[in-house]
């Protein structure tokens, strides 16, 4: 079991796997301890750590055609996490286990059983065994291995073992429980928005049993197969220039951190636009506004009061929530929080918050994040916030975490893994995630902050790795257009064909969008990437149903699923803010599309008892906008509705918009609001508080802040000067961005 434990301690799976399956293994380690980076394909991994320089790559043991490593015991040298079988060095030969391959010569149970065994045998060498010994010996040998495996693969507990053996163990990172709060799952699990890349089926869903489990476990296995066949069949000066090109990799990465402590390129700050902040002049306005304020005076004073310098805030238990999402990076309500501080005026609780930026905010964590999360909050927030208030601090911030995320870049596609350890720079796939693939919605949400890092360090590597991401999927054939929620960052093809603009999908359509207004309209590929994209998904995912409500359905392999998700209702912003570069006859029907699926999405809220929309609500079996599932009834304090509010407010001007923000408000503060801050609800359709004990970032960074700004005049934060990213966080348009970023 030590190599297994071994497996838990943070090392990529793919070395877990190695220890048990056949080929596909990719030790972490290669000959002298040294971590091997991330982004090397497994198989070639596997190569590479066996190479050790001039050494022979291990030569599995081949029967019945298949390859088959088995664990060493406790295996000195430099592959001391597992170690196949046939190693040259230090590890236990496969011959010292199976004595009818032993020769005489040693190597064999001679050398293996025979001086273990033979201790009663004394002088006695291989020959020492009878033919029949030998015969009973490899029974009881291979009747135990027949065991293990059996007792893997079928007994009933069997997909938590391999859950956590197989894949990794750190239980922070197992999917989460978000489908299963009426089974006892904690609902803070679906409460800390990893729920929002995942679809349902995921594991944890209590509808996906042991057989989704092992058909995932069957899926990475043949994945590795495949990995390890590709690598295998490359020449060995193939493997070689690839090892020499990722080492270059990591000394240009290490360099440039080292550069960044140097000192960065002086910047001019330019004053921002539209931050003065006035009262708007109607006094009902005034004083709804002011309310808005005060809710997160609220949420600020109390995660300070009981979660300072932790991630999020619990407010009923009244105690810090650590998400699993930030790994050890610590903080994320301070810096999620900090422009929306900036904007509300409250300059005291935004000093507080720098100085313990300046303190404390550590990004040299031994720990996996998802980087797509750390991403859009701490990078976004940081930028942000320097970008309003000019402090060095946040620009120095920023970039100094955006190098620590370029090795998640390191794969043979260039899409990024979503999971980077981010002392080690090792990186991986959700194990959920369809054939170990990436995630549209991560990778496809980091071109706004990265575009912004060039610009600010005057570094082009950060805008060359997202551009490089777009060259891939441009390369790709889209089936009807639409782009699939998972691609593989190996093999840099599509993974299984489901299509998503909520969940999985969602923030990468709404950046292609953002990526050509954010350039200042010079960024035609991305506008042409996004018009395309939504011309499909009006062909094939947008439907009405029967009783006039416009919505959009889930995409799988063909199949329509008649069910909207939360997090789709961002959508209705996104289509009315496009609506500016659409041809002059297609604009206002953006705007209409907008405004549909603004209503849609009050519907949702309006026909809950809380006047909170569920997770996600369905189109059929007879209910139109209302969840039909228990997992699907909870509210977590997300923005997206409130945020297609905000659009169509600043782009209609049509006062429903304001009501539709206000009854949210109250709402929020009839159901979610406690002594301790405010928290999500498990059940938005019972009089009974079902309280998840969260206060989300994002409710500081969007929720409250779309809010505000729906009772602010349009010249704070005007839509022609900033951006928001994903989070909320506005970054100004790049004006003149291709001089400035291509002339470095
Ligand atoms: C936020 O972290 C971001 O808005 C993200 O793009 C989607 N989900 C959450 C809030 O729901």
């Amino acid at each position: 079991m030590e190599n297994l434990t071994n497996c838990d301690e943070g090392l990529q799976p793919a070395v877990c796997r190695a220890c048990l399956f056949a080929k596909g293994a990719a030790p972490a380690r290669i000959a002298g301890g040294e971590p091997l980076q991330a982004g090397r394909p497994a198989a070639q991994t596997r190569a590479l750590g066996g190479l050790d320089a001039q050494e022979p790559a291990p030569q599995p043991l081949t029967a019945g055609g298949s390859e088959v490593w088995l664990l060493s015991g406790s295996a000195p040298g430099p592959w001391t996490d597992c170690q196949p079988a046939a190693t040259t060095s230090g590890a236990m030969p496969v011959g010292g286990l199976l004595p009818l391959f032993s020769s005489p010569g040693g190597g064999g149970l001679g050398s293996g059983l025979g001086g273990g065994l033979g201790g009663g045998r004394k002088g006695s060498g291989p020959a020492a065994f009878r033919l029949t010994e030998k015969f009973v010996l490899l029974l009881v040998f291979s009747a135990f291995i027949t065991l293990c495996f059996g007792a893997i693969f079928f007994l009933p507990d069997s997909s938590k073992l391999l859950s956590g053996v197989l894949f990794h163990s750190n239980p922070a990172l197992q999917p989460p429980a978000e489908h299963k709060p009426g089974l006892g799952a904690r609902a803070e699990d679906a409460a800390e928005g990893r729920v929002r890349h995942r679809e349902e089926g995921a594991p944890g869903d209590p509808g996906a049993g042991l057989e989704d489990n092992l058909a995932r476990i069957r899926e990475n296995h043949e994945r590795a197969l495949r990995e390890a066949k590709e690598t295998l069949q490359k020449l060995p000066e193939e493997i070689q220039r690839d090892i020499l090109l990722e080492k270059e990799k990591v000394a240009q990465d290490q360099l440039r951190d080292k550069d960044l402590f140097r000192g960065l390129p002086k910047v001019d700050f330019l004053p921002p636009v539209g931050v003065e902040n006035r009262e708007p002049a109607d006094a009902t306005i005034r004083e709804k506004r002011a309310k808005i304020k005060e809710m997160m005076t609220h949420a600020w004073n109390n995660y300070k009061r009981y979660a300072w310098g932790l991630n999020e805030l619990k407010p009923i238990s009244k105690e810090g929530h650590s998400s699993s999402l930030f790994g050890n990076i610590k903080g994320a309500t301070i810096v999620d929080a900090l422009d929306t501080l900036f904007i509300m005026g409250m300059k005291t609780e935004f000093q507080e918050a720098k100085s313990w930026i300046k303190k404390y905010l550590d990004f040299n964590v031994n720990a996996e994040v998802s980087v797509f999360e750390v991403n859009i909050r701490f990078v976004g927030g940081l930028l942000s916030a320097y970008y309003l208030s000019g402090e060095e601090i946040f620009r120095k911030k920023a970039v100094e975490l955006g190098v620590k995320l370029l090795p998640a870049f390191h794969t043979p596609s260039g899409i990024p893994w979503a999971l980077l350890n981010m002392k080690s720079g090792i990186g991986r796939n959700w194990p959920w995630a369809s054939g170990g693939s990436s995630i549209l919605a991560e990778f496809g949400t980091l071109h706004l902050e990265f575009m912004h890092l060039s610009h600010l360090s005057g570094d082009p590597v950060f805008a060359e790795k997202v551009m490089k991401i777009r060259t891939v999927l441009n390369k790709l054939d889209k089936p009807e257009g639409l782009y699939p929620n998972y691609l593989n960052p190996s093999s840099g093809q599509w993974g299984q064909h489901h299509v998503s603009v909520g969940g999985l999908g969602d923030s990468f359509y709404e950046y292609l969008l953002k990526a050509w207004l954010m350039s200042d309209k010079t960024d035609l590929e991305a506008k042409k990437m996004y018009f395309d994209a939504v011309q499909a998904i009006e062909t094939h995912l947008i439907r009405k149903s029967s009783g006039g409500l416009t919505y959009i359905a889930e995409w799988k392999g063909g199949l329509l699923e008649h069910k909207m998700g939360h997090l789709t209702c961002f959508a209705g912003g996104m289509f009315a803010l496009g609506a500016d570069g659409a041809p002059e006859a297609r604009a206002q029907h953006y705007l209409e599309l907008g405004a549909e699926i603004a209503r849609t999405c009050h519907e949702s809220y309006n026909r809950t008892y809380v006047k909170l929309g569920p997770e996600a609500f369905r189109f059929d079996g007879g209910v139109e906008a209302i969840a039909t599932r228990q997992n699907e009834k909870y509210y977590i304090l997300r923005p997206e509705v409130i945020e297609t509010y905000m659009y169509m407010w600043r782009l209609t001007h049509d006062p429903k918009y304001r009501t539709w923000a206000w009854e949210a408000v109250e709402a929020l503060e009839s159901h979610c609001r406690v002594n301790g801050g405010y928290s999500g609800l498990r059940d938005v359709y019972i009089a009974r508080e079902s309280y998840d004990d969260v206060q989300q970032s994002f409710f500081l960074a969007e929720t409250l802040k779309y809010l505000y700004l729906i009772f602010s005049d349009d010249d704070l934060l005007p839509l022609e000067h900033w951006i928001f990213n994903t989070e909320a966080h506005p970054f100004p348009i790049l004006r003149e961005q291709k001089k400035e970023i291509d002339g470095k």
